[in-house]
């Protein structure tokens, strides 16, 4: 099923330098980006995207540190992209994650791990709607 998720490249990857490096990964997996923005997140709005973290010991360092810098949220769209985003990005901790993942490669910690990709269908339609309208979203298939 062709499906879209959403992924945000983190401040410590973006400030690294990284964009072009993690888009090129998704572009190569066969994940096509239908919609990119670079933005900054207030601190209200990193707590309010992060809101079912919140009673995590991290949303607090979570949120400071999504709010630091520069963030560029994307739409990746594909059969089976919401999956398949997760497996390109790899586990949570970088140092937990499978080599050849970005996080493996790109992340610094468990916290600033580079990426962040939709965990399932649900949160991928309410992930996108944070920050894209309609309008903004080109598959090419319209
Ligand atoms: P995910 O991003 O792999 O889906 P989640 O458990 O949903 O992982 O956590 C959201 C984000 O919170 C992570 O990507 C990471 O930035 C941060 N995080 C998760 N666990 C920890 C932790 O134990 N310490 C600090 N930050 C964490
Ligand atoms: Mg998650």
């Amino acid at each position: 099923m062709v499906e879209r998720t959403l992924s945000i490249v983190k401040p410590d990857a973006v400030a690294r330098g990284l964009i072009g490096e993690i888009l090129r990964r998704f572009e190569s997996a066969g994940l096509k980006i239908v919609a990119t923005k670079l933005i900054r997140l207030s601190r209200s709005r990193a707590e309010a995207f992060y809101a079912v973290h919140k009673e995590r010991p991290f949303y607090a360092s979570l949120t400071e540190y999504m709010s630091s810098g520069s963030v560029l949220v994307s739409v990746l769209e594909g059969e089976g992209a919401i999956m398949r985003n997760r497996e390109i990005m790899g586990a949570t901790d970088p140092a937990k994650a499978a080599p050849g993942t970005i996080r493996r490669d790109c992340g610094k910690d468990v916290e600033k791990n580079a990426v962040h990709g939709s965990d399932g269908a649900e949160t991928a339609a309410w992930e996108i709607a944070f920050f894209f309208t309609p309008e903004e979203i080109h598959s090419g298939r319209q």
